[in-house]
């Protein structure tokens, strides 16, 4: 029992460390860590398989050092709780969008926790700031994200990849897309190196052969 436990603890460390394996979350926006100039009107997690949102905390996190940027962050902070709606909670899909309220700048924290498919616990954080000295670049405006790899293995509508970096949000990691016909991927065998297009769901738009 003991030994279960710590494995899978294990895993779900190397999980979030690496990112090779299967890991939960395909990506989030803002994403994690960034310092952006406009103030984001939603968030967005998407999962590389279907769960369901169960919880979402979300705070502005204020820190007792002078340092404001996120990198200054260290543990003396102070979570104050923004109220969202709670539209987002409990729709089964990759994708999860949660609108926001008017945000002023400073650092939040968002802490989620969700179920997937297969009924495991999930949960995870991501941490983003708003401020003059920011990019204007949140992710929002992605409409696809393009990548380069290797297939894995293609089963009726399903493939899975082994993809370098997905544009700005997705690190590489070994993963499975959806696509809405079979033709599209029948051609496609383990071994083929690729370049794709998935859509913010996690479709497979578009692969050839690299
Ligand atoms: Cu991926």
């Amino acid at each position: 029992m003991m030994k279960t436990l710590v494995i899978c603890v294990l895993s779900l460390f190397l999980n979030f460390s690496t990112a090779t394996a299967h890991s939960p979350v395909g990506f989030v926006v803002p994403k994690d860590g960034s310092v952006i100039k406009k103030a984001p009107e939603k968030m967005e997690i998407v999962f590389t398989a279907p769960a369901k949102l169960i919880k979402v905390e979300f705070s502005k996190v204020t820190s007792n050092q002078k340092k404001s940027l996120i990198s200054g962050l260290l543990g003396n902070e102070t979570l104050t709780p923004i109220k969202l709606n709670k539209d987002h909670l409990m729709n089964e899909s990759r994708r999860h969008i949660i609108s926001l309220p008017k945000l002023d700048d400073g650092i939040y924290k968002t802490a989620w926790r969700a179920l997937s498919e297969d009924g495991h616990a999930i949960k995870g954080e991501f941490i983003f700031e708003v401020s003059p000295e920011g990019t204007d670049v949140s992710g929002a405006d992605v409409k696809l994200l393009i990548g380069e790899g290797q297939v894995k293995r293609v089963r009726g509508t399903k493939i899975t990849i082994k993809h370098g970096p997905l544009g700005e949000l997705m690190p590489a990691m070994t993963m499975e897309f959806s696509v809405s016909d079979k033709k599209v991927i029948s051609n496609f065998k383990r071994g083929d190196k690729i370049r794709f297009q998935v859509n913010k769901e996690l479709e497979l738009i578009k692969i050839e052969l690299n």
